[in-house]
């Protein structure tokens, strides 16, 4: 056994580093894209045990990975194949430290699952925002880790701008105690919004303090057949100035994300499915009564369909309808995967390009495969797509990734950056866009991406290989 190991149970307890048994679960990322060997699966209960982890590793020259749930997209919570990196799972940090109602805040640990972060705000009265389909495993730590999405975030942002306070570890093994929960702190640079999106490379998140919300008297959802992309953007349009704020989801899901839903799981209702080639799922919250938001979704429907950038449209009756719409829409990814193997593209473009964007963007794909097929789908409210690429019906899911994954990345990202869009919208960079970045950001950029990770993290210990190369 390792000196190091030997400390780390000294410091922990034998049941929490683990080492042998089956380790799948820390060291297989979601997809199934790679498998990686830990020196040791580390299961620190306190923040005290992060920084002695941290400090025991730092010591011994070790890198370290942070894992919370272990559903990040780009591969960037797992060790690698050496054998010699440090798992360190959050997941024992698990309590809901406070909840400031005067000040609208919950403080939680970063090991906390977010479903149960939206149920200790929901139990006391609010809401916490944040809502992705991985909720009921991705942890707090993880989605600050990645600056996480999902399908509030025009309504209400993504994981930074709900973020007000922060703990980390840093790679020294200090304690950095940012949770103070203030909304305004201008007392030099935004540490917390550093750590925010770093995917681990600085430090390791153990707790934070969030903003929470008044929840909504009454939340409606509807679901929009539209003939095509440039109708879903003109609906958005009308959707923002007839909603306004209360406007809280708008996802777009084109035909064939679709017909997987159908295929890989029949027992769900697709609406429309057969007529129309994009559905739009609508969320409108507000907070006057249930007739109104009725009324004001109603209205904005009939003007759709006047308009003709909606074909059809219904609005869920009951609270159980709206789940099952959502659920449709949360089923993409799950009946993509059981499709096959897939060469994901989670991306940012500004609204007002995305129609001229697919339609190049699908020309250049179909004509360099023909028979490809496309899964696109996401949040067109925020000009978030998941413009992802399915083989062709019948073929071999791995041959085809081996063949046609970095072109087909290439194709994707160059036209991305033709159009002034980003290669990672909210999965982050992980080690599967580590090599595209270069192309994609300035050497400026990227030269003081690396200054700040050389000056936290000297030694490189921290999840090296992800986002940068070391
Ligand atoms: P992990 O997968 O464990 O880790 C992700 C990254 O964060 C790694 O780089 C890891 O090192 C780092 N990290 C983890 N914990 C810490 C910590 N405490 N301190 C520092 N770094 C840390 N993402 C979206 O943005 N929007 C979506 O709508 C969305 N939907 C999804 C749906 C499905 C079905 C799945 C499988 C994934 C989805 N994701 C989505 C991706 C994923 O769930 C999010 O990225 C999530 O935030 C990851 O949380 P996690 O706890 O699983 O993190
Ligand atoms: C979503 O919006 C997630 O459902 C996953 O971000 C996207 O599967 C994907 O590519
Ligand atoms: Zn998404």
């Amino acid at each position: 056994m390792s000196e190091l190991i030997a400390k780390l149970r000294a410091a922990l307890g034998d049941a929490q580093v683990l080492t042998e048994g089956d380790l799948g679960a820390w060291e297989q990322d979601w997809r199934r894209r790679s498998r990686g060997k830990a020196l040791a699966v580390v299961r620190p209960g306190s923040t005290a045990e992060v920084a002695a982890v941290v400090r025991l590793c730092a010591a011994a020259g070790t890198a370290i990975v942070p894992q919370g749930g272990n559903t990040g997209l780009v591969v960037g919570g797992i060790p690698d194949a050496s054998g010699t990196q440090v798992l360190l799972s959050l997941g024992r940090m698990n309590r809901v430290r406070a909840i400031d109602p005067a000040n609208l805040t919950i403080t939680a640990e970063a090991g906390c699952v977010l479903q149960s972060v939206q149920q200790a705000a929901q139990a006391a009265g609010f809401l916490f925002p944040l809502s992705l389909g991985s909720e009921g495993s991705c942890t707090l730590g993880g989605n600050l880790g990645t600056n996480a999405g999902g399908t509030q975030v025009l309504r209400y942002g993504n994981a930074r701008e709900l973020c007000l306070g922060l703990e980390v570890v840093t790679p020294q093994g200090e304690v950095w105690d940012g949770l103070s929960g203030l909304r305004k702190d201008n007392t030099g640079y935004d540490l917390r919004d550093l750590f925010v999106g770093s995917e681990g490379t600085l430090g390791v998140i153990t707790a934070a303090t969030m903003k929470l919300f008044p929840q909504p008297a009454a939340s409606l959802t509807a679901w929009a057949a539209v003939p095509d992309m440039e109708s879903a953007v003109a609906l958005l349009g009308l959707a923002h100035r007839g909603l306004g704020a209360s406007l809280t989801g708008f996802e777009v899901m084109g035909r064939f994300s679709l017909s997987l839903v159908r295929k890989h799981f029949p027992q769900l209702r697709v609406p429309f499915a057969d007529s129309s080639p994009f559905g739009v799922l609508l969320e409108c919250s507000d907070h006057e009564s249930e007739a109104h938001a009725r009324a004001q979704f109603e209205r904005l429907l009939e003007r759709a369909l006047e308009d003709g950038c909606a074909t059809d449209a219904v609005v869920a009756e009951s609270l159980a309808q709206a789940a099952e719409l959502w659920h449709v829409r949360e089923s993409i990814t799950l009946a993509q995967a059981q499709e096959g193997l897939n060469i994901k593209h989670d991306i940012s473009i500004p609204v007002s390009s995305i129609p001229a964007f697919c339609r190049s963007a699908e020309e250049r794909l179909l004509r360099a495969i023909p028979g490809v097929r496309l899964v696109n789908f996401g949040h067109l409210g925020d000009g978030n797509l998941h413009f992802n690429v399915q083989a062709p019906a019948g073929a071999d899911g791995p041959a085809f990734l081996r063949e046609w994954e970095d072109p087909v990345n290439t194709l994707v990202y160059d036209t991305v950056q033709e159009f002034g869009g980003s290669i990672s919208a909210e999965h982050g960079v992980g080690s599967l866009k580590v090599d595209k970045l270069p192309h994609h950001k300035s050497p400026v950029a990227l030269g003081l991406m690396r200054a700040i990770k050389q000056a936290l993290d000297p030694q490189g210990l921290m999840n090296p290989g992800r986002v940068l190369h070391p």
